[in-house]
């Protein structure tokens, strides 16, 4: 049975002193790099927007970070403008080891749909191509680690519980944002969708 240990969103931008920073989440890297030996496959993802995202609050008048818009695709944040595109905010954390992984999946590319999944966007229907990479390489069972927990992490594994993988959160190895209760709720989705919280 091959396990996958999926590496979400370590990226300065996310760390202390980053432009959309989760507290604490410059913790977390000693011990996602410790626990990758133990896995067949190795996956990290990368938040990697456009400068004209449309999830940036700065790419609508008037908007306030942290406020709520309605996309077409359904209600999207807008956030501080964070992981540009080839920009130091958008570069893993240096101390992550990225020499072991197997596969860097960028998300968040295209202007006009955020993803906050590493497996579908936020219209939760087109795909990334993570899906079928993991079935090509056999992968059953799922562990997530990263940032953010209430956030990408999140989408992650729930989308991962409804394609039919086995799937547990290391909790421990990630960081919340919490805005607005997020937390609670996003970890209520997950026990919820049968996740393992760890
Ligand atoms: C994330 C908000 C915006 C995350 C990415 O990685 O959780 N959150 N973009
Ligand atoms: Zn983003």
């Amino acid at each position: 049975m091959t396990k996958a240990l999926i590496v979400i969103d370590v990226q300065n931008d996310f760390c202390p002193h980053g432009a959309l920073a989760v507290a604490g989440g410059d913790k977390i890297v000693g011990g996602i790099n410790a626990l990758m030996g133990g896995f067949e496959t190795v996956v990290l993802t990368q938040d990697w927007h456009p400068a004209d995202h449309t999830s940036f609050a700065d790419n609508h008048a008037g908007a306030a970070a942290f406020s709520v818009v309605d996309m077409p695709y359904g209600p999207q944040v807008l956030w501080p403008r964070h992981c540009v595109q080839g920009s130091d905010g958008a570069a893993f954390h240096p101390a992550l080891n990225t020499a072991s992984a197997q596969m860097i999946l960028r998300k968040g590319f295209r202007p006009q749909i955020d993803s906050y999944s590493a497996f579908f966007e936020n219209d939760r229907a087109t795909p990334t191509g993570l899906h079928g990479y993991l079935q090509d390489c056999g992968v059953k069972d799922v562990v997530l680690v990263g940032l953010a927990l209430d956030y990408c992490v999140a989408y992650s594994a729930l989308d991962a519980a409804k394609l039919g993988y086995c799937v547990t959160v290391q909790s421990d190895l990630c960081r919340a944002i919490d805005l607005n209760g997020s937390l609670s709720d996003m970890q209520a989705a997950m026990r919820a969708a049968g996740v393992i919280l760890e």
